[in-house]
């Protein structure tokens, strides 16, 4: 069980709605929230500096509620819990509930809520080029994914040359592994990653052939998953040195979450 801060029906006077009355005259709304971050630290100092301030949560979800107008509550809700997570590194996920009792729905009600969870996430990111100037490709793969809102790259390993692996014959490789951090979900994190390699001119002609840059992602957490467009961990990261070695490099007692050994002795059974 996780530790909490609780902040429960937090009022504030804004202008969310999809009716154009709702966004000139405003109405009541009540977000709670509930922060999971360790408090052993902060219950033994006694120092508020080794926990989250809740007034200073409070205030920024005070804050960014009100700075916009948004139709749905939803968006909203999104909007303070991606703000939370931003603003607290100590928050590993956050439960946010945003509650408008006087939406105009013409029926007599007590309440209407939406109900959202948002994570802290760490993923690991296979990047590679093989065509022009590759170690600019990387470059500027790596800055556009940091500038990415809900994406935080925290490492990078060293960038390696490697043979092409795979039946295409074509140009050797510069390959490395990023470390991420993020707060989207695997499918919304994919498109990101197409959205970066499509702006660096990525053209899908010859499956598994040339590319300016390529994004895979490696890992995600502990997650397992096998959908029709993605499947995690990477199905061939066993057999790819040019994966194992950079990873490795930055994350070498990592656990594969299906070998259960680490990437370390997963390099040595290549
Ligand atoms: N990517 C491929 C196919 N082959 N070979 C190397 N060395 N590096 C790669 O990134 C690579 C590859 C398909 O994604
Ligand atoms: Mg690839
Ligand atoms: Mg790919």
């Amino acid at each position: 069980m996780m530790d909490k801060i609780t902040i429960s029906n937090l009022h504030i006077y804004a202008y969310h709605g999809v009716h154009e009355s709702e966004k000139e005259s405003g109405q009541n709304f009540y977000v709670s929230a509930v922060l999971y971050t360790d408090l052993f630290r902060a219950g033994h100092s006694d120092d508020l500096n080794d926990t989250v301030s809740y007034s200073d949560a409070a205030k920024l979800i005070n804050r960014v509620f009100t700075s916009a107008k948004y139709d749905l509550i939803e968006k909203a809700a999104y909007v303070c819990a991606e703000a939370v997570l931003d603003e607290f590194p100590a928050v590993s996920s956050i439960e946010l509930e945003v509650s408008k009792p006087e939406a105009p729905i013409g029926l007599e009600f007590e309440n209407v809520s939406v109900n959202i969870t948002l994570s802290r996430h760490t993923a690991y990111l296979g990047i590679g080029s093989n065509m022009g100037d590759r170690m600019g490709y990387i470059d500027s793969a790596t800055e556009q994914l940091d500038k990415t809102p809900g994406i935080k790259v925290v490492r990078r390993s060293g960038i390696i040359e490697t043979d092409p692996y795979g039946p295409v014959e074509q140009d050797k490789f510069l390959n490395g592994v990023l470390e991420i951090e993020t707060c989207l979900n695997p499918e919304a994190l994919l498109d990101k990653l197409h959205m970066i390699e499509d702006n660096l001119g990525r053209k899908r002609t010859v499956h598994w052939g040339p590319r300016t840059v390529d994004l895979d992602i490696l890992l995600f957490d502990d997650l397992v998953m096998n959908s029709d467009d993605l499947i995690i961990p990477h199905p061939d990261m066993k057999n790819r040195d040019f994966v194992l070695k950079p990873l490795a490099e930055i994350a070498p007692h990592l656990i594969h979450p299906i070998y259960n050994i680490s990437i370390f002795e997963m390099r040595g059974q290549l």
